[in-house]
This record gives C-alpha cells, sequence and structure tokens, in this order.
C-alpha cells in the first residue's frame, strides 16, 4: 500500500459530517482530497476550503463544493502535507509552492493534521530539503541577499522562467546548513522586507500521520 495513501485515508477517518475542513496541498494531500470527495458522494455535508488553485480544481473534480476563506468562521480540521517534520511537530513546508495559504489556513484551523510518508521524519529541519521563501517580486533580488545573510544559499525556483505562487510571488528555496533555531530563524524572515512568507510552520501541527511499510503511525501533541 502506498505511504502516502495509507496516512491520508486515516486523516479522512477523522472528518465528522457537518465540519468545516481546509484542503491540503501536494502529492499525499491529494489522496485525502480523493477520501473527501468519497464523503461527500456518502452524503457528508461538508464546507471545504482549499490551500491552493491546483486543491480546488482537484476538489471540485471530486465533487467537493469549496468555499473562499471569507465564507468561514473557523476550521475544525485540515488535512496538509509536509516537506519534513521535527520530534516537536515544526514543519517545513512548501516545495509544492502553497505555503502561503496553507500557512493561512493552518493558523485559523482547530485540529491541523500533516500526513506524510515515514522519509519527511527528520531529527532537525532543513538537512533534507531547502527552506522556502516566498517573496514579492519587486526588488526580490535585494530580498534575496538579506535572506542570504542569514546563513543560507537561495535559489530562484524556476531560474529563467520564475516559478509563480497562487499569490503572484516568486520563492527562493534556500538552502541552510541545518536549522538550528526555526522560532529565530522565522523572526529574523519575516522582518526582511519584501518576504511575504516562509516554509517554517512552527507551533501550528496538532497531528502527525505518519504513513510507512507497516501501516499508520499516529502522533498527537
Ligand atoms: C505544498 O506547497 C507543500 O507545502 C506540500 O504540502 C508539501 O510540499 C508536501 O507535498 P507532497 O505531499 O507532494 O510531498
Amino acid at each position: 500500500m502506498d505511504k502516502k495513501r495509507i496516512a491520508a485515508e486515516t486523516a479522512v477517518g477523522m472528518i465528522e459530517d457537518g465540519m468545516t475542513v481546509g484542503l491540503g496541498t501536494g502529492s499525499t494531500a491529494y489522496w485525502a482530497i480523493k477520501g473527501v470527495g468519497e464523503l461527500v458522494s456518502k452524503g457528508y455535508s461538508l464546507r471545504c476550503v482549499a490551500t491552493s488553485v491546483e486543491t480546488e480544481e482537484l476538489a471540485s473534480e471530486c465533487g467537493i463544493e469549496v468555499l473562499s476563506m471569507e465564507e468561514v468562521d473557523s476550521i475544525d480540521l485540515t488535512i496538509d502535507g509536509a516537506d519534513e517534520v521535527d520530534p516537536r511537530f515544526r514543519l517545513i513546508k512548501g516545495l509544492g509552492g502553497a505555503l502561503l495559504r496553507e500557512k493561512i489556513v493552518a493558523h485559523s484551523t482547530k485540529v491541523e493534521v500533516i500526513i506524510v510518508d515515514d522519509s519527511k521524519t527528520v531529527e532537525r529541519l532543513g538537512g533534507r530539503c531547502p527552506l522556502p521563501v516566498e517573496v514579492l517580486r519587486f526588488g526580490h533580488k535585494q530580498t534575496m541577499r538579506s535572506i542570504e545573510e542569514l546563513g543560507c544559499m537561495a535559489k530562484l525556483r524556476g531560474g529563467d522562467t520564475p516559478f509563480i505562487t497562487d499569490g503572484g510571488n516568486f520563492i527562493y528555496d534556500c538552502e541552510f546548513a541545518a536549522i538550528e533555531d526555526p522560532e529565530g530563524l522565522e523572526l529574523q524572515l519575516n522582518i526582511i522586507p519584501g518576504v511575504v512568507e516562509n516554509g517554517l510552520f512552527l507551533g501550528l501541527a496538532h497531528v502527525v500521520i505518519v504513513g510507512t511499510e507497516e501501516g499508520t503511525r499516529v502522533l498527537r501533541k
């Protein structure tokens, strides 16, 4: 069985009829969206919001009606993927480019459920993948230089044909040797003018579901 799929299916099992549900982005969240589609076809009444245009489209294909964030007060449960998860449930997200909306949705969510396969669990953030940082297009090279002063190599995603996020911004993938102090780094990134959002998700995840060869491990804070 696919590790991403079993993690997603376990998470979908936490959804109750009548809930407002956040739909994540990426290849793991894909399976959760399919599962939510099945609940809807069985008659569940769910209010759903999407973390990206890609997810919005997939959800519609699955028969899920997607509401805008303005139409919901708070979100009961969100199911989303991640690129790295540390033992304190701190995450790196955004390799799929949806970090900004994902963080806004996570911030309004009562129970954020993160679904990953076991390759994503790490002892320390930053070793497995770069940290995505979304920046405004205006002055992006100056912004990039300020980010690099924090001790990383920053690469514009897409190079000569830059990747454009749903918010119309660029992403720099920032290679840090290791992120010793994620909370401190987040503060430093957030005060750089031009930084729109960063892929550190700290204190936002409540449940982590890890798909393994042997089945799923459900970790709760
Ligand atoms: C999207 O921007 C990301 O935050 C994804 O949630 C993350 O990259 C995990 O994606 P996969 O499930 O495709 O690995």
